[in-house]
């Protein structure tokens, strides 16, 4: 059976998130039939190096017996009370542990609830209105974020989208990443009214772009100056840069960060975290509301625990780096040998290759790539084996289950692809 058409029947676009229809690659999308490791299969039987990892959460890699058996025992003492469970508070404690920023932190069930619920706190608590974002990052697809967006928002040409009334986005104000000078005049211009920052410390929505060097620094003591807090959206980067985050790795902490992905170990996770007297404004305790009927269940909080304490120790990172750096100096190497133009950005395990022989270093950088020529490198790239993101505008993850014979054939496959671009 054609399974787009039929999903096409029922479901807008045949997807339920857009990203994945391959549109802007081309192409039907494969439908997947289940997962193993750095495998996917798909419903016909084909096998794949994942490169995906389901955008990010799969940083064990698929199935990982751990986790499964963790859900599986949970799931036979019931999926969801409604009620406080001990699960939620080993959840909360971990995290604190981990995330140096991190004193106290609200389970939601996305990445887009989490950002949504922290920019709310960020503004009941400063009484400001303005919120500060990033051309070409993402922060999920609540209103007044979903203006000049990453992801998919890019990907289909429709940075903003319509159905968001003027009204709702007069508050967000764009600046441009990795340049501090329009962070310094958006503070000026709106001067007493800006709530808050918020950034991917890494963004991996433009394709993978790293701060340059002050750049956070810079926007921290911004924030000190005028009293307005910094939001670092970790739903990326969270447990993936390290134990504890890009805040971790770069030595810089934020107010407030937004959690997601990695967090949920495959199942529907979202969190947002802080200072203790700025999460103390939200409901129960505060006047800020924020609320989910299956924030915290049971199933997705052991997915998430027995993730997290597989993560919780450097080694794991140290092996897992070591063999991503493995991956992107083939990478860049084959780049290099089949004289290809194109440019390899990439930070512990999460990477992108842009089609222009330019650096890139912000969004008008990142939109120069020819994403004709990715198109054609990701389906050059998925007939030999390796499913990449169906985006140039998407990061590529490597997984603690990518063995080095996978690390090998990506970047033979890679070679062989270009020098026969
Ligand atoms: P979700 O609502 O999709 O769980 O998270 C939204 C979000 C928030 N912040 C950052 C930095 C994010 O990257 C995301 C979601 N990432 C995209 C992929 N780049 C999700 C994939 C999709 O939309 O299908």
């Amino acid at each position: 059976m054609d399974l787009f058409n039929e999903a096409k029947k029922y479901i807008p676009g045949g997807v339920n998130s857009p990203v994945r229809a391959f549109g802007a690659v081309g192409g039907d999308p494969l439908f997947i039939k289940e997962a193993y490791g750095s495998r996917l299969v798909d419903t016909d039987g084909n096998k794949y190096i994942d490169m995906i990892s389901s955008w990010g959460p799969l940083i064990l890699g698929h199935c990982r017996t751990e986790v499964i058996d963790a859900i599986c025992s949970a799931a036979k003492k019931g999926t969801s009370f409604g009620s406080p469970t001990e699960y939620e508070t080993a959840m909360a404690k971990l995290i604190v542990e981990m995330v140096p920023s991190v004193e106290n932190v609200r389970m939601v069930n996305s990445g887009t609830e989490a950002v949504m619920s922290a920019i709310r706190l960020a503004r009941g608590y400063t009484g400001k209105n303005k919120v500060i974002k990033f051309e070409g990052c993402y922060h999920g697809h609540s209103d007044s974020l979903l203006v000049k967006s990453g992801s998919g928002a890019i990907t289909f040409n429709k940075p903003s989208s319509p159905g968001i009334p003027g009204s709702t986005t007069e508050h967000t104000i764009i600046a441009e990443y990795n340049n501090i000078e329009t962070v310094v005049d958006a503070l000026k211009k709106y001067k007493g009214d800006v709530a808050c920052v918020i950034v991917e410390p890494v963004a991996g929505n433009m394709g993978v772009i790293l701060p340059e060097q002050n750049f956070l620094r810079d926007l921290r003591e911004l924030c000190n100056e005028n009293a307005c807090l910094l939001i670092f959206d970790e739903v990326i980067t969270g447990f993936r840069l390290s134990p504890g985050g890009a805040q971790e790795y770069f030595d810089i902490y934020p107010d407030l960060t937004t959690l997601g992905k990695i967090i949920g170990g495959g199942l529907p996770v979202g969190a947002f975290g802080g200072k203790k007297d700025i999460m103390e404004y939200l409901a129960p305790d505060g006047p800020v509301y924020q609320a989910g009927t299956l924030s915290g269940n049971p199933l997705a909080m052991v997915a998430g625990i027995t993730t997290l304490n597989i993560l919780n120790n450097k080694d794991f990172y140290n092996s897992l780096n070591k063999k991503a750096d493995k991956l992107w100096s083939g990478l860049a190497n084959g780049i290099k040998e089949s004289g290809n133009k194109c440019t390899l950005n990439n930070i512990a395990t999460m990477g992108s290759i842009f089609f222009t022989d330019k650096p890139v270093n912000n969004y008008k950088d990142a939109m120069q790539s020819d994403t004709k020529l990715y198109a054609k490198y990701f389906h050059c790239m998925l007939e030999k084996g390796v499913y990449l993101a169906p985006s140039q505008y998407e990061a590529m993850f490597i997984s603690s289950s990518h063995s080095d014979k996978d690390i090998k054939k990506i970047i033979d496959v890679n070679y062989s692809v270009l020098k026969n671009f």
